[in-house]
């Protein structure tokens, strides 16, 4: 949090006094937070005016799930929760999405809700917009705490605050019925109420004898890997991360979201090598990443083993603030508790120049592979097919990435998804966001507001055209900001594909199929800002080139082979009718 923000107190009308609404909005102050992401309406309207007039930003939305997915990643961005701010029930609801999924990702956030009166929640006497929010947000986040006397805002704010960030992030909730906000007390007992929370991420430091075990596995191991998650490119460590990859010479597989921790070009990569060195390798060092469906649970044929279930012989270390997850999947063979900077740097003051580094056998055969990977993706991504495929789209979006390394990239959809990740190279830390441990289509719009206000630089979001519609209407909150936005729409007429038949041969289409040929770049141009319609590379280039150059919010409906993607992108297997082949 920002040491040096004064606490504000602005009295009300009477100037010795001052009101649960200034409260609320100065205990955040005093926290540093700088935005609010919401959506107005009973009983918060005037919460978010005075917030706005009181120097916070406050971004309003056309529905509270991209609020909150813009809260959730900025706090992933940040390192500071960030703020959802919701109006009761149905409002409240809409956001517990993003909540949810925040939590999920461990990215900090608060969903900050008006409620409707207690007494009349409690007796279900049917209050407006009744619903206990409380009760109903407790499963879904780390925390949930309910204000209800004005002198405790500054402790519900600092515990909501510290529960976000502290230890494994995640979501919390924070519900303030409407008659908090005019509760009224002395102006000096409420600035003296409120609490600048200290440290409220603590660093843990892992054990010696823990880094010590950690360290003899790594020394001894024949074909090392690192893997590294989102929890590495959250923690902020890039160059300890980077300088032990780099001393320990040993390749490194990164998570979608730990993708550009080290430029994706970097030798020690072994992204393009992932089905090749997950069986091979004998010891495996998570950095931040959890052994989830993801990574197959960490055992299966995807790591050798000799059917869906077996493990396939690896040792395991992993580092993680959060001591259950050890365990959770396989054995751990050497657990490394505490926060990703104190282990890494732990383990640094360990590997100095007498490291062995991995044997030259192991090397050369995760760089073959790759660089054989490599060439046959530069081939593939050389041609030019008519109509417009991923590969020939991605190829432009890649050039663009490379020209522009500082650009945030929001990606969403499933072969849009899958097929970005590994042809779209990223250069720095924390710049492609994306649908995370759900696989969450929603999250494009909500992102891409956030990625800009909080980074101030151009974002490009790659949508599939599915996935687009679930946060569509934000274009809206994209132009009204003036949001140096590119959305490009990887257009193939549905959901994976625009070639499904009705089986039933009736004159409905199939259900993953959209309206051919929709002109999504209208969308954007109704609200002001710039549509366009690209079939060929050429076309997607210049929108693009000219949307990083402009600022302008842009929109670029990439006209994609309807035939080219596949069933769910790269997770075929996961389909219920594809699992039960296997
Ligand atoms: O090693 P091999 O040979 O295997 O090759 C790998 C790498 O080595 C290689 N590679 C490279 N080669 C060359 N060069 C480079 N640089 C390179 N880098 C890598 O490439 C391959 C692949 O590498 P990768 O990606 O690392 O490896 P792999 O095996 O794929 O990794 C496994 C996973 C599991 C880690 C990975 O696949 C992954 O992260 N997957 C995430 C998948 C995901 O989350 N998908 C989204 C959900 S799908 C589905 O649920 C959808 N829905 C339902 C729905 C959802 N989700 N949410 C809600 C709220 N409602 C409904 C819907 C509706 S998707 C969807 C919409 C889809 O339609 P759209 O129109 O939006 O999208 P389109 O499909 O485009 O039409
Ligand atoms: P990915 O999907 O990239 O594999 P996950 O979301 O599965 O990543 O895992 C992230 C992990 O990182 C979580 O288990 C979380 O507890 C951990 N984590 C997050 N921040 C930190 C931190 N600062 N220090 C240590 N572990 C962290
Ligand atoms: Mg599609």
């Amino acid at each position: 949090m920002s040491a040096n923000l004064a606490p504000v107190s602005s009295p009300t009308e009477e100037s010795t006094m001052t009101d649960g609404f200034n409260l609320v909005i100065d205990a955040l102050k005093l926290n540093g937070i700088k935005t609010i992401y919401g959506l107005p309406g009973i009983p918060i309207t005037d919460l978010t005016r005075k917030a706005q007039a009181q120097g916070l930003r406050v971004i309003s939305f056309r529905h509270e799930q991209n609020a909150g997915n813009a809260a959730a990643i900025a706090g992933f961005m940040t390192g500071q929760p960030g703020v959802c701010l919701t109006v009761s029930a149905p409002g409240f609801l809409n956001g517990l999405t993003a909540l949810a999924n925040a939590t999920t990702n461990c990215f900090p956030m608060i969903l900050i809700s008006g409620s409707s009166e207690r007494e009349i929640v409690d007796l279900q006497q049917g209050d407006y917009e009744e619903m206990d929010q409380v009760a109903v947000a407790r499963s879904l986040c780390k925390a949930a705490f309910r204000v209800l006397h004005a002198e405790d805002i500054g402790v519900g704010i600092a515990r909501a605050i510290r529960s976000a960030v502290s230890g494994r992030p995640g979501g919390v909730y924070l519900d303030l019925p409407a008659k908090l906000f005019s509760q009224a007390m002395d102006a000096a007992a409420g600035a003296a109420s409120l609490i600048q929370v200290v440290d409220p991420a603590p660093r843990q430091i892992p054990a010696p004898d823990a880094v010590k075990r950690a360290l003899d596995l790594l020394k001894g191991a024949k074909k090392p890997l690192i893997l590294l998650g989102k929890g590495a490119a959250y923690a902020r460590a890039d160059a300890d991360i980077r300088a032990l990859v780099e001393r320990s010479g040993i390749p490194y597989l990164p998570m979608s979201m730990a993708k550009g921790l080290l430029p994706d070009t970097h030798e020690l990569s072994a992204a393009a090598a992932r089905s090749y060195v997950l069986p091979e390798a004998d010891v495996v060092l998570l950095v931040g990443a959890r052994l989830n469906w993801l990574l197959s649970h960490g055992k299966g044929k995807t790591w050798g083993g000799k059917d869906h279930k077996a493990w396939g012989g690896q040792k395991f270390i992993q580092i993680d603030i959060s001591p259950t997850e050890m365990d959770s999947n396989v054995r751990i063979d050497a657990p490394l508790v505490g926060d990703i900077g104190s282990c890494v740097s732990a383990l640094l003051a360990g590997i100095d120049a007498k490291w062995p580094k991995p044997p030259a056998e192991w090397l050369n055969a995760v760089f073959d592979r790759r660089n054989k990977n490599v060439a046959k993706m530069a081939e593939t991504l050389a041609k030019d097919p008519k109509p417009m495929n991923f590969h020939s789209a991605l190829n432009v979006v890649r050039d663009i990435v490379k020209a522009n390394p500082d650009a945030m990239l929001v990606n969403e959809g499933a072969n849009a998804l899958d097929f970005t990740r590994s042809i779209v190279d990223m250069y720095k830390p924390r710049k492609r966001l994306d649908v995370g441990t759900w696989g969450v289509m929603g999250i494009g719009m909500g992102f891409a507001v956030a990625a800009a206000i909080e980074s101030g630089e151009p974002v490009i979001a790659i949508e599939g055209d599915s996935a687009f519609g679930f946060s569509g209407m934000e274009v809206e909150t994209i132009c009204r900001y003036n949001l140096p936005v590119c959305v490009v729409i990887f257009n193939n007429n549905g959901v994976y594909r625009g070639t499904d038949q009705n089986l039933s041969g009736g004159a409905d289409v199939a259900p993953t199929v959209f309206v051919k040929d929709a002109r999504y770049e209208k969308m954007m141009e109704a609200f002001g800002g710039v549509g366009v319609y690209a079939t060929t590379p050429a076309e997607l280039r210049k929108g693009m080139e000219e949307a990083i150059r402009s600022r302008r919010p842009t929109l670029i409906n990439a006209i994609i082979d309807e035939t080219a993607g596949t069933e769910s992108g790269r997770i075929t297997s996961l389909n219920p009718a594809a699992a039960a082949k296997k």
